[in-house]
């Protein structure tokens, strides 16, 4: 039914805190190491801004996310899993979560699942994408963090919306819309889709 409005939203940045649960594992594995804090994080990509800090930095890095229960442990950030409940009972709306796992697929995949079937619930286990190539899924708006979204489809259906993190809130680019946090006005996104 074309008359539906789909909503793809992102998890990691959006209503899981990697930046967050990266941080505080990063401290805790290595903690005579230097890190950057959230108020200094520039550039979407972790793993470049530590290896600029110090080349060793960026595996370290790495290692945090490849780690088991790093994406289980995300904690969720606030208001995402009651907007995502929200807009899912919304008439004449499907909500997708589309979100990119890492290449290293021991334990990523399955978290993310378990993730949103312990905060969302099972039915939400529905409406999951996995995909590394956002580009070829079809949707009225992606809310998303990263301020970059390619891939093969030169020509994505939707419109990105740029969710603000820690990374990209210095960022200017007059030509997207953003949603400052779940508290901003993420009904008048969707709203102004429906036109
Ligand atoms: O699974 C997440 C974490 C990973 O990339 C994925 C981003 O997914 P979306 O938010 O776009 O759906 N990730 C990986 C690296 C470095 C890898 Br080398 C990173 O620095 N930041 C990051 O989020």
């Amino acid at each position: 039914n074309s008359r539906r409005l789909r909503v793809l939203v992102d998890m990691d940045g959006v209503i899981a805190d990697f930046e967050g649960g990266f941080l505080k594992k990063f401290k805790a594995r290595f903690p005579n190491e230097p890190f950057i804090s959230l108020e200094d994080r520039r550039g979407f990509w972790v793993s470049t801004q530590y290896g600029d800090m110090r080349s060793d930095l960026c595996d370290k890095a790495i290692s945090i996310w490849e780690s088991k229960n790093f994406f289980m442990d995300l904690e969720p950030l606030p208001g995402g899993v009651e907007a995502l409940k929200e807009m899912s009972k919304m008439e004449n709306t499907d909500v997708f979560i589309c979100t990119s796992p890492i290449k290293h697929y021991s334990f990523c995949p399955y978290e993310k699942y378990a993730w949103v079937e312990k905060h969302l619930g099972p039915e939400f286990l529905e409406q999951i994408i996995l995909t590394r190539d956002k580009t070829i899924v079809t949707g009225d708006v992606l809310i998303d963090d990263k301020p970059d979204i390619l891939g093969v489809e030169p020509y994505p259906t939707w419109e990105h919306v740029l969710f603000t993190a820690c990374h990209n809130k210095h960022l200017e680019n007059p030509s997207q819309r953003r949603l400052l946090s779940w508290a901003d006005d993420w009904r008048a996104v969707l709203a102004s889709k429906r036109q």
